[in-house]
């Protein structure tokens, strides 16, 4: 954010907090300016590379590859996720990992390789080190994935952290995905991705990087198959990809090509290879099963920043009931807060905040609360009185306490990488979940502070505890967010034994996932803002976050009536399906936009909760497999190219495609089907895959396709589970799973397997128990029989 986008967005909110709020933030602004508290220069640098190969000694897993000039550890792992580390460096300490290093795999073997070189050779893996120091991962067959060319590093010459390079190559025919949430994606196109939690000081179009949630993690699709490579390594950094091309005739392949580079940090990788669905289960059984929403967190949400007082809160849901229009939560934003403090409430607007929330939640509606992590700077701000006496905050290199601008002001940021400051701000939800508030919007957190020191973030030399290591902003930066939100989930767990955290996050690293989701921020009120917020989705659920979702209608401005309901549509298939704003943005509520969409809305709100029970089956099921919830299309069937290529469609869950309206004026268009029969829920025509058909889009729906033999848990008319059943195309087999609601404890549901047969106009559906196949436990409405 520059100046003058800090005027225009302190402007914003002085309407909120009146002048006096502007002049609050400006003043504070001015003050700190001078701040920034400058590194060291780094002076003058020396390159180093691996040098050659000079032994090898085989160790757990793997063993270690001794260079002239480096060593590098490679450790394949019991769940087939392969380590390996330069220099020394180990899998631990991570703040990716959800515990301790999976054990290694005693299969693994070390054996020389022809040229000099030396290969560990795994069941689904094989590593091949050359004796310059290139890995190259290969299939079981033998067949390459990645070559990493030897790495380079630049030392400086006076001692401090090395910046490294490293060059991977992959096959011609290969698409890149991943690198977290980035709005010009879902296929990463060649370009310059930073590895930078930021926020953009402006709502986001595809084109905008980086963006509030960066990850090392990337995915490479190829012919030859799928693989994850995770840089496990939090600083400052650049990808740039460069897809390769295959030569046409008797011309050579270009290769694609990965350059990473690092300002800092170990040089250490993880690589999974696979079918997408092997890779995610691995990337979860390495980073952590996904924090399971609480079931109307699978609902709607409404949001704005501006309500204003419990009346219009009031009005707003009043508008819902009135318009038949179900609603599950209401989200308040900083303009609740007393003078914009954290854990406050201004009791003018909102002085019954507990009665308010006692009252929707009758309603079935629940209270979300925005929390940022800055603290107002002034003594008697009980949160900073008593984070100062917790020494909570992050401090620079002379021990001065860091101060930054955000919205209270002048501003102090806790520093969550220590383990007593995360305890210490956890259980200050408590006061939180005594306004009535039942789930916590992390925002401003990568961490944002408005320009005061060049960056919109903490200085680079800002110090943090990093689990007793000690570091600085270089290298928590990007996780501060992840850090922040691990605080929330476990002082709620410890508040609220009972019951599931909801919490989801601006920003983020590998890992958030454990504690919960995110949204897609502030993505710009235009026909490419809808783009780029299904692309935040699709790249954030690959890199192991599956819960996410964007703001729909935009953050900003006013959408037009077409654009409102295209993204609402699309909205609700999406595992957060929230309506948002900025302050002065146009109304976001469905009514606002004439009859016809309140309709359309209406029906896609209702189909929504019809599928509720298939969201919270795709949630448990995103726990326990690492499958996120939003796939793109070639899921299944990676080894199709033109299903890689399509960026406009995706599955929801195994059973469902959806092809949203991402263009004006649509009322047909294209959809790319992956194999087997497929039909559009809306019209029960049924189509076969793999190909590219015409559907029928009018404005009051976007396509939604069945895949023929799935079963899908639906709330029937009376609220009960029912199975919705798409019947196999004639001589083929279908099913699938439903994990029922067990409420929002920690009750673990019993997963249900379905199987369906067809026998010629008839659909038969089992359950699969272990004492063998039953009827199914709940109605069943077979769909589809009328085709052919
Ligand atoms: O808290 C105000 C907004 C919030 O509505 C939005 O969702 C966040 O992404 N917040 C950003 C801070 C202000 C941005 C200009």
């Amino acid at each position: 954010m520059d100046g003058r986008d800090l005027v225009r967005s302190v402007k914003a909110v002085g309407s909120v907090g009146g002048a006096q709020g502007l002049r609050t933030v400006r003043a504070a602004w001015r003050r700190r300016r001078a701040d920034a508290r400058a590194l060291p220069t780094r002076g003058p640098e020396r390159a180093r590379t691996p040098g050659v190969v000079r032994d090898a000694a085989p160790g757990p897993g793997g063993g270690t590859v001794r260079f002239s000039r480096s060593e590098l550890r490679i450790v394949v792992a019991v769940n087939g996720a392969v380590f390996w580390g330069w220099d020394g460096a180990d899998p631990e300490p991570s703040y990716a990992l959800a515990g301790r290093c999976p054990e290694p795999d005693p299969r693994a073997v070390l054996e020389p390789d022809k040229e000099g070189g030396w290969r560990v050779v795994a069941e689904r893996v094989t590593v091949a080190v050359s004796r310059q120091g290139a890995i190259e991962v290969r299939t079981p067959g033998g067949v390459p994935l990645r070559r990493d060319l030897p790495p380079r590093w630049w030392e400086p010459v006076g001692g401090g952290p090395a910046r490294w390079l490293q060059r991977s190559e992959v096959a011609a025919d290969a698409r890149f995905f991943g690198l977290g949430g980035r709005a010009s994606g879902p296929r990463l196109r060649d370009g310059t991705y930073r590895l930078w939690n930021t926020d953009p000081g402006h709502s986001f179009e595809p084109g905008d990087d980086p963006l509030y949630i960066t990850m090392p993690v990337q995915w490479v699709v190829a012919d030859a198959g799928t693989h994850l490579a995770f840089h496990d390594n939090t600083w400052d950094g650049t990808v740039v990809l460069r897809e390769g091309e295959e030569g046409a005739g008797s011309g050579h392949d270009r290769a694609g090509v990965s350059e990473l580079r690092m300002d800092g940090g170990p040089l250490r990788c993880w690589v999974i290879v696979g079918t997408p669905a092997r890779v995610v289960h691995a990337w979860a059984s390495l980073t952590g099963a996904a924090a399971l929403p609480p079931a109307w967190a699978l609902g709607h949400h409404h949001a704005r920043w501006g309500f204003g007082t419990e009346e219009e809160v009031r009005r707003i849901v009043s508008g819902y009931h009135e318009h038949g229009l179900p609603l599950d939560a209401v989200h308040l934003d900083i303009d609740h807060y007393d003078a914009h403090q954290v854990f406050t409430v201004d009791q003018d607007r909102f002085p019954k905040l507990p009665v308010l929330a006692e009252e929707l939640r009758r309603d079935g509606i629940r209270l979300v609360s925005i929390v940022d992590p800055g603290v107002r700077a002034t003594p008697g701000n009980a949160v900073y009185d008593a984070g100062t006496a917790e020494d909570a905050f992050v401090r620079d290199a002379s021990g001065e306490v860091v101060r930054g601008v955000v919205w209270p002001g002048e501003t102090v940021f806790p520093d969550f990488t220590h383990a007593r400051v995360r305890r210490w701000w956890g259980r200050l939800y408590e006061e939180r979940l005594g306004e009535g508030f039942s789930g916590f919007w992390h925002d401003m957190n990568e961490p944002t502070s408005f320009a005061a020191f060049g960056e919109t973030t903490l200085p680079r030399s800002a110090r943090h505890a990093l689990e007793g290591r000690g570091g600085d902003h270089r290298e928590a930066h990007n996780v501060y967010g992840l850090c922040m939100a691990r605080a929330g989930y476990e002082g709620l767990r410890e508040l609220v034994p009972g019951e599931r955290p909801f919490v989801f996050s601006r920003s983020g690293w590998a890992g958030l996932q454990r504690y919960g989701g995110t949204w897609s921020g502030d993505v710009a009120t235009s026909w490419p803002g809808l783009k780029a917020s299904l692309s935040l989705v699709l790249g954030l659920g690959l890199c192991g976050v599956p819960y996410s979702g964007p703001d729909v209608g935009g953050f900003d401005g006013s959408p037009s009536p077409e654009l409102y309901l295209r993204w609402f549509q699309l909205g609700a298939c999406l595992p957060l399906f929230r309506t948002h704003a900025s302050l002065r943005a146009g109304r976001r509520e469905p009514w606002e936009f004439g009859p016809e969409v309140l309709e359309h809305a209406r029906v896609a709100l209702v189909e929504r909760r019809r599928l509720l029970p298939y969201f919270v089956t795709l949630a448990h099921l995103a726990r326990r497999t690492g499958a996120p919830y939003v796939r793109p299309v070639w899921w299944g069937a990676p080894e199709d190219r033109a299903l890689r290529d399509c960026e406009d469609a995706f599955l929801l869950g195994d059973s469902l495609l959806v092809a949203p309206v991402l263009r004006p004026g649509t009322e047909r268009r294209a959809v790319r089907l992956p194999p087997g029969r497929w039909y559009d829920t809306a019209t029960g025509r049924a189509y076969e895959g793999p190909g590219q058909v015409l559907v029928d889009a009018p404005l009051e729906r976007i396509p939604v396709l069945a895949r023929a033999g799935s079963v899908i848990p639906v709330r029937g008319e009376h609220g009960g589970l029912e199975l919705e059943v798409w019947a196999p195309a004639p001589g083929r087999t279908g099913g699938g799973l439903v994990v029922p609601d067990a409420g929002d404890g920690w009750d673990e549901p019993e997963i249900e397997r379905y199987v369906v047969r067809r026998h010629g106009r008839r659909v038969v559906v089992e359950r699969e128990r272990e004492e063998g196949m039953s009827a199914p436990s709940h109605p069943l409405r077979v769909r589809g029989l009328d085709e052919p």
